[in-house]
């Protein structure tokens, strides 16, 4: 029998939509488009008019709307204890960030609420917060550690991780960001507490399986670029790919330190030069902006926005979703801070929650793009073009969301 022949088998059509591709990191798209999917990927995609014959169990027309790749956060810490509100009025009230952290308040009140907290009310709070991500267009989620600081806490969070990718429609990546802070019982031993991480709880939690990147926070107030280098050669040792939060208070070298390990990202980055950019082309290193916490800090040292686009390096947009500096619920809301701070255009920050943002977690190959086989994650639209993804302030704009291949109802 002559194969050729076959009709196209799929588990759905879907017909009557604008595919913004984000092939290559662009718009690319196809008007009147039509995709056919099988087993959660996409088998066809292309005009509806060369649509070759096709047997699927489904049709979906889809009325016109725009069908964007399903959008990616690729940096968050939305699994933590307590609150932090409060500190928020302090600030308000004059009471400066580390004056606030000398009282006990900072990361450390947070990683002291989530020792305290058992697996079922982190995970409860941290599946609210997840929802809210969700119901905007977000299928895959990024997931840092770092309220934990020790074994058992780490590990309850990167659970808590795993367990919201199982129990909701969204795929998760875990990062261990053990490295974020040095904790109470370690003040000032930041290097044995550099030493426990990379004897004891990378090893652990890696041979566990909860660990599919490892992060680290490389600052004045964390830890210093030789004590990451050790992070960084323990997770080569075990196999697992880095990122790093680099430059974002300080120019330390922690952009030049992701680039030698090839690191998938390096993040916030507004004190990084031009020179930073170049090593981070030459490594294929993403820059993941975080705006939520430009703004939050009012930090006034915009990222070098210029110099990643001269040197051709991928940038990436996310929440950075954490009780501190950056109590984000909105991935599109980023979009438009972008593009109204970093001036970011909308389609820069859509390949910014799209296709760089797989990149940022070394998924771009599965990931990230509306393209024969990849995963299909994709939202519809109901607006008139692009560009309205980051021209609204935030807000819930009518949508059908799909992950792999299938709707989500919740
Ligand atoms: N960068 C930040 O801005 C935070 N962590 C990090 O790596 C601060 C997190 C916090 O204050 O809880
Ligand atoms: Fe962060």
């Amino acid at each position: 029998m002559d194969v050729d022949n076959q009709p196209l088998a799929g588990d759905s059509l879907w017909r009557n939509l604008q595919a913004v591709t984000m092939r290559g990191g662009g718009y690319a798209v196809i008007d009147e488009a039509a995709l056919v999917i099988r087993d959660g990927h996409i088998a066809w995609i292309g005009p509806e008019a060369e649509l070759p014959p096709v047997k699927v169990s489904e049709t979906r027309d889809l009325g016109g709307r725009w069908l964007t790749p399903g959008l990616i956060d690729c940096h968050t810490h939305l699994v933590f204890g307590g609150d932090r509100s409060r500190e928020f009025e302090q600030r308000l009230e004059g009471v400066s960030y580390s004056e606030i952290a000398r009282q006990g308040g900072g990361i450390v009140s947070s990683v002291r609420a989530t020792r305290e907290t058992d697996f079922e009310t982190l995970y409860a709070s941290a599946e609210a917060r997840a929802r809210v991500l969700l119901a905007e267009g977000v299928t895959t989620l990024e997931i840092k550690s770092g309220y934990g600081l020790d074994l058992d806490s780490e590990r309850r969070m990167l659970q808590v991780a795993r367990e919201l990718g199982k129990r909701l429609p969204v795929t998760v990546k875990t990062t261990c960001l053990a490295a974020h802070a040095p904790p109470p019982e370690y003040a000032g031993r930041g290097d044995d507490y550099i030493e426990r991480v990379c004897e004891t709880i990378l090893p652990t939690l890696a041979g566990e399986g909860l660990i599919d990147a490892v992060d680290g926070f490389c600052e004045g107030i964390a830890f210093s670029p030789v004590q990451m280098r050790r992070v960084f050669e323990t997770a080569r040792r075990l196999g697992l790919p880095v990122k790093l939060h680099a430059e974002q208070l300080s120019r330390l070298g922690g952009c030049e330190l992701a680039a030698k390990f090839g690191a998938l990202s390096a993040d916030h980055v507004e004190y990084a030069n031009g020179d930073d950019a170049k090593a981070m082309a030459a490594s294929g290193t993403t820059a993941v902006l975080l705006p939520g916490a430009f703004l939050t800090l009012r930090e006034t040292q915009l990222p070098p926005i210029e110099a990643f686009r001269e040197h051709g390096v991928a940038m990436a947009l996310a929440s950075d979703l954490n009780p501190g500096t950056s109590p984000v619920l909105s991935l599109r809301l980023m979009m438009n801070l972008a593009c109204t701070l970093f001036r970011l255009t909308p389609e820069e920050a859509l390949a910014g929650v799209t296709l760089n943002a797989a990149r940022a977690l070394g998924i771009g190959a599965s990931h990230g793009s509306l393209e024969v086989g990849k995963v299909a994650d994709a939202v519809a639209w109901d607006v008139t073009g692009p560009a309205e993804l980051a021209y609204w302030l935030g807000g819930q704009l009518p949508s059908i969301r799909f992950h792999h291949g299938e709707t989500i109802s919740a």
